[in-house]
């Protein structure tokens, strides 16, 4: 009951017609992350594979399994029912990983998985030191169908071609985007590296489907959520920005320690209370620090 729920009505929500106001997805790779993504309004949390891969000290090339993103969506269900979109890169890459990464996510609460058409093993979209392959588009889509086949509608299925990724052109991208809503994908995310941004609204101006568009800005942050909204796209994944963020934190307040042999808090190193740390897992604690 709970699993259907999750994905009736983050697809009610992806369908809603709001011109210039895209749902906001973070990257969340722990409790901690989803509790300030609710608490600042995002409206969904994003399951990000490079972001889960750093927190394990694995590398973002298909080494994590079902087990360790099925283990981070339980924790966000612990402290908010913010829909939650898992990134399954490849799932696996053949169509029997690709049905259990489904069942399994489904099972765990969450609300929509992301397949990408990355050929296995895969590399980061970003990576410079491996070179990034598509898969073959038959078996996407058959992964897709089997996919809608394991969980029927209790999973919304965004596809992703990494089509741009691989310098493979607009052209493909459009036609594989095709291929993979006919096989039951729901929603379309054509991932952009431009660090203009330009590609990514050509993509918008080029897209006159139904279907919901989403987009990952990491590359071209100076667009902001408002303008990717009135481009044209519904979602905007803002995949790893916490996980930067905190990783900038923390060096931040360590080289403060090195340097002045103390964690005072400070406008450069500035520390959350010690209360805010207690009240994550337990809403009620009070604390003296
Ligand atoms: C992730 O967050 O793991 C993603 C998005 O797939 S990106 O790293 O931008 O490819
Ligand atoms: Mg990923």
């Amino acid at each position: 009951m709970h699993i259907a729920n999750a994905a009736t009505g983050f697809r009610q929500s992806l369908a809603a017609p709001t011109p210039t106001r895209p749902l906001l997805a973070a990257g969340a790779v722990n409790a901690m992350a989803a509790r300030l993504a609710a608490e600042e309004g995002f409206d969904a949390l994003w399951v990000s594979g490079l972001e889960v891969s750093a927190a394990l000290g694995l590398p973002d090339a298909n080494v994590l399994g079902v087990r360790d993103l099925a283990d981070v969506v339980g924790a966000l269900g612990r402290v908010t029912e913010r829909p939650v979109i898992v990134d399954v890169d490849n799932a696996g890459g053949a169509l029997g990983t690709a049905a259990r990464f489904a069942t399994d996510l489904a099972r765990a609460g969450a609300a929509a998985i992301c397949l990408e058409d990355s050929s296995y093993p895969k590399c980061n979209s970003f990576a410079t030191h491996s070179s990034q392959q598509l898969a073959d588009v038959d078996l996407v889509t058959r992964q897709i169908e089997r996919i809608r086949k394991a969980v029927g509608d209790d999973l919304v299925v965004i596809a992703r071609t990494e089509s741009l990724i691989t310098g493979s052109g607009m052209a493909e991208a459009l036609a594989r985007s095709t291929r993979y809503t006919e096989a039951g994908a729901e929603a379309v995310l054509i991932h952009s590296k431009d660090p203009t941004g330009s590609e990514a609204l050509r993509v918008a101006r080029q897209w006159r489907r139904a279907i919901p568009l989403v987009t990952v800005p990491t590359a071209f942050p100076q667009l902001t959520a408002d303008e990717l909204g009135r481009a044209g796209f519904r979602l905007c994944i803002y995949a790893n920005q916490f996980s930067r963020a905190a990783l900038a934190g923390m060096r931040a307040a360590a080289r403060q320690f090195t340097r002045e042999g103390t964690f005072r808090t400070s406008t450069d190193a500035p520390l959350a209370a010690v209360g805010e740390l207690l009240r994550i897992g337990e809403p009620d604690a009070l604390s003296c620090i």
